[in-house]
């Protein structure tokens, strides 16, 4: 039988890929291989070349979105260096939308779009030609991009989606060596309830909408959902099985259908969940009302988070088809407020025209969050020309992008962990001194509404009662006061940012 290696590219986080999970669940509950045949790798925990040379995989495959498609590169190239015979495969998200990224001198094979059962047939073909990859085969294949023997590059039909969500398996962690969930006792949302074995879970694929900056219509093509009891089977097996107690919805948009919120709900009652586990999920503004955050609140959902993109109507035409408006992100927060639900969200900055007066009024957005209750955090990126997005076809218009010479790295919209302002894609409308003047405001914001959220979150008197029931957890305080000190010494704002620091490590 094959051996098939499957590899995370993504380095930016301790992070399971869940696709990669959910691929070999599938290859091994449709009998197409055996669980000891299979490996997943991740390019944040592993030595990948080591494991590679103890596994001997006749196959390897290769995940990447845009920004991690460089690491994929550099991995498929050591690998036909060091090991010449193996096949390499590459998925997932950059691939499927940016197909002239394939290399036909790097990938044997590309795999479009959803990957569970192209790959599926795809390792069967291989398997029944003798473990080699035959391009008249390969042809019958829909989702795949390959070179035949000719040396032309095939580009086979696109395969639709899985019709019934639910006939994807559950995913199978047991596949994962070491620990799959998170333990982040950083997290306020899981700090404030005691809980802290976090893992990421998905009860749908795909969104309705279509951002200009987002590829996820494209990919994803259109809007499944699991049954509530699925969904349920999964959120129960973790808990009994592993004790996870908060989860982490990654659903394009789960707020889409209430219903299905409310027959969750049902299901976890019947099976006595209720309350003993949580939930963080993704929702859009001017879908919040009455009835969602009622429907929220009862499954336990603690933490809803938002793409709010910008509190600038003219940017919010640009970026949300101005389908969501200013207001709408301000009321969603109020209205999850008097719910008692908590609220994030995620900002874009310096979109296609946007000028420095629309972004400040984003900037004065972020500011009334920090005088919310219930806002827990926020967070923010410049806008980027992801492929196969309404900014990609803009950035080619004007000669920004090119299907051939990238530096997808730079394509990375997060930079809240920058020190320094990054360089913003569109600068027509904004000059970059007047953006990194921002840039500095918007880091005093951020540090402001952590040091609110702790003070609000954790009470004091929890450190009252740990060193009264704990007498020598005051050497602990005391080793946070001066690390504290030691590591804000030096920064702009040495007090505020104390006061911050020492806020989220004593807690
Ligand atoms: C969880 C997540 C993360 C996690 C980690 C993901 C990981 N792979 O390790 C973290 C938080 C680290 C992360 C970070 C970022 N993310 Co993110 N993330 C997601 C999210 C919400 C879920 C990913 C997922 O598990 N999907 C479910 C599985 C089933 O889908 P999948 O991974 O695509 O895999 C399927 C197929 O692609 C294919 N496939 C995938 N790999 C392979 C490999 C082989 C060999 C084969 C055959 C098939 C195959 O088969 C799988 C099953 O169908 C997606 C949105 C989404 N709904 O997908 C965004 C998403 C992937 N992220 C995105 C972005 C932009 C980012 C960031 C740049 C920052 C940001 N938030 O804006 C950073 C970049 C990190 C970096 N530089 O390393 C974009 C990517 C767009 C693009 N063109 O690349 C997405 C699509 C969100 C969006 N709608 O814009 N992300
Ligand atoms: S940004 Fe969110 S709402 Fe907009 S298209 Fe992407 S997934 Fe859908």
């Amino acid at each position: 039988m094959a051996r098939f290696a499957i590899v995370n590219s993504t380095r930016s986080r301790n992070s399971t890929s869940m696709g990669l999970v959910y691929i070999s669940t599938w290859l091994i509950h449709y009998k197409i291989m055996r669980r000891e045949d299979l490996l997943i790798l991740d390019v944040f925990h592993d030595d990948v070349m080591q494991q590679l040379q103890e596994f001997k995989p006749d196959v390897v495959g290769l995940s990447a979105m845009t920004s991690t498609y460089t690491n994929a590169v550099e991995i498929a190239k050591e690998i036909r260096q060091r090991f010449p015979k193996v096949k390499v495969v590459i998925g997932g998200v950059h691939i499927s939308t940016h197909t002239p990224s394939y290399k036909p001198e790097l990938f044997d094979v590309a795999v479009i779009d959803e990957g569970e059962e192209t790959c599926g047939e795809l390792m069967r073909c291989f398997e029944a030609e003798g473990q080699r990859f035959v391009p008249a085969k390969l042809k019958s294949i829909k989702g795949l991009i390959f070179t035949d023997e000719r040396g032309a590059v095939v580009h086979t039909p696109k395969r639709p989606p899985v019709a019934n969500l639910d006939d994807i398996p559950m995913p199978d962690y047991s596949l994962i060596k070491g620990q799959f969930y998170r333990y982040d006792p950083d997290a306020i949302e899981l700090r404030r309830l005691g809980r802290y074995k976090i893992i990421d879970l998905f009860t749908s694929r795909g969104c309705p909408y279509a951002c200009a900056f987002c590829s996820t219509k494209v990919f994803w093509n259109t809007v499944r959902a699991h049954s509530p009891k699925r969904s349920v089977d999964e959120i129960e097996h973790l808990y009994r099985t592993y004790g996870i107690d908060m989860f982490s919805i990654c659903d394009d948009l789960f707020s889409l259908n209430k219903k299905r919120i409310w027959d969750m709900a049902d299901e976890l009652e019947r099976r006595g969940l209720l309350g003993k586990v949580n939930f963080i999920a993704q929702a859009r503004a001017n879908q919040i009302d009455d009835e969602l955050c009622a429907a929220f609140k009862r499954m336990g959902i603690v933490n809803v988070t938002f793409g709010l993109e910008s509190a600038s109507n003219k940017s919010l035409v640009t970026l949300k088809e101005g389908k969501v408006t200013a207001a709408d992100n301000r009321t969603a927060i109020e209205t999850l407020g008097r719910y008692g639900l908590g609220a994030s969200g995620s900002f874009i900055l310096g979109a296609p025209g946007e000028t420095i007066e629309e972004m400040r009024k984003t900037v004065a957005f972020m500011r009334w969050m920090t005088d919310q209750p219930n806002v827990l955090r926020f967070w923010y990126g410049c806008a980027v020309p992801l492929p196969n997005t309404d900014f990609w076809e803009m950035a080619m218009e004007q000669n920004m992008v090119s299907d051939e010479h990238m530096n997808w790295e730079l394509l990375d919209l997060t930079h809240d962990h920058y020190d320094a302002p990054p360089e913003l894609w569109y600068k027509g409308a904004c000059a970059q001194e007047d953006f990194n003047v921002l840039f500095f405001e918007i880091k005093e914001v951020m540090e402001k509404l952590h040091f609110k959220v702790h003070m609000r979150h954790v009470p004091a008197f929890r450190i009252a009662l740990n060193i009264m029931t704990k007498p020598h957890r005051v050497l602990h305080y005391a080793g946070v006061f001066i690390k504290s000190f030691v590591k804000t010494i030096f920064t702009r704002h040495p007090a505020k940012v104390f006061k911050t620091q020492f806020a989220s490590w004593i807690f």
